[in-house]
């Protein structure tokens, strides 16, 4: 349902692709060799643009290190490290709110389970960290600051981070395998559609080897993309009627992220994230620094365009209790240590 901005809105996303980031949704900028701080700055900080960057980190050990599992499990022997168990894969998602009756309106019977990002890299896992570099330096120097958090992923081909944002400038490092990123700019808010969810977190039994869901307790509402750029077969038909402005709009930015190279994600772009391993069938690892972003200019546009109301679902289809669109769209953010993406 259309209101406000009508087809404005949309002529937004063309306008934005067509002075600034390119049609082709393939199209992200590459680079062979990292750049200048200036140009880093000039050319893609400044002008929140994401690119590629080949040999940046060709000297890191870890390239040759960490494909090698014994080598990990060495390192780490005497590190109490947490880790995310999923029954599927998927760390951050909306899911069926456990003990919900089948009938009930969909939108109201989901919940979000939710994943931290915690700086792990620098405190967790500081057993492997001679082998990257504490930081990405020309981004240190462009940025002037040192990165708030640096995380460090490791999953297999099943490990997925549906749609989010973060407030953070984003360098995102591939040590093994590849990543699958799907990119949408800011100012393609309201095709995620953004509702608040309650939030839960899986708890796994040990003695009966199964996952549970628990609700948080008293109730969390997070706001969160209901689109799932990957919907089986089955219900394809019936998300792409749901998400209309998602899957009818301009296709998202795609790329694969190979061992060796580093993405720039821009902050508060929506990203998505799926994985391969590598030839060596390892799972895939990578390392991402996130550095402080600017609270400028393009924050005050963004929270004025999410404040607009278009194409979301009417509030009689929100949970019991949860938090009007407006009030999603003035959530407040998150520290990094209970970070699970901002919307
Ligand atoms: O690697 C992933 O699965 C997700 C990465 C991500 O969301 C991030 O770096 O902000």
């Amino acid at each position: 349902m259309k209101s406000g901005g009508g087809r404005i809105i949309e002529k937004l996303w063309e306008e934005v692709r067509e002075l600034s980031l390119g049609s082709d949704d393939t199209r992200i900028n590459r680079l062979d060799s990292p750049p200048t701080p200036l140009q880093f700055l000039r050319d893609y900080v400044s002008q929140n643009k994401p690119c590629i960057i080949s040999n940046a980190i060709s000297h890191w050990p870890a390239l040759s290190r960490w494909p090698h599992l014994p080598y990990l499990s060495r390192s780490l022997s005497t590190s109490l490290v947490s880790l995310h168990l999923t029954p599927n894969g998927r760390a951050d998602s909306i899911v069926p709110l456990p003990d919900h009756n089948k009938d009930d309106d969909l939108s109201s019977s989901l919940c979000f389970a939710s994943a931290h990002q915690n700086d792990c890299f620098r405190t967790e896992y500081s057993g492997l960290a001679a082998d990257c570099d504490p930081d990405v330096p020309w981004a240190t120097e462009a940025l002037g600051c040192s990165p708030d958090a640096v995380n460090l992923w490791i999953g297999n081909h099943l490990s997925e981070t549906s749609f989010h944002k973060d407030h953070y400038e984003n360098l995102y490092a591939v040590v093994s395998g590849e990543k699958h990123f799907l990119l949408l700019p800011p100012t393609d808010v309201h095709r995620m559609y953004i509702r608040p969810y309650p939030a839960a977190q899986y708890s796994y039994s040990h003695e009966t080897g199964e996952f549970s869901l628990e609700v948080e307790q008293p109730t969390r509402f997070v706001p969160w993309s209901s689109v799932d750029p990957f919907p089986s077969p089955e219900t394809r038909e019936a998300e792409m009627d749901k998400f209309p402005l998602y899957f009818r709009g301009p296709k998202p930015f795609q790329c694969t992220i190979k061992a060796g190279e580093v993405l720039y994600l821009p902050s508060m772009w929506f990203h998505h994230v799926r994985q391969s391993p590598g030839d060596d069938g390892c799972c895939t690892i990578a390392v991402n620094y996130w550095y402080d972003m600017q609270f400028d200019i393009k924050c005050a546009y963004f929270n004025f365009l999410q404040s607009i109301p278009y194409g979301s679902l009417p509030p009689e289809t929100r949970p019991e209790g949860s938090p009007s669109q407006t009030d999603v769209s003035e959530m407040s953010e998150q520290e990094p240590d209970e970070q699970n993406g901002d919307q």
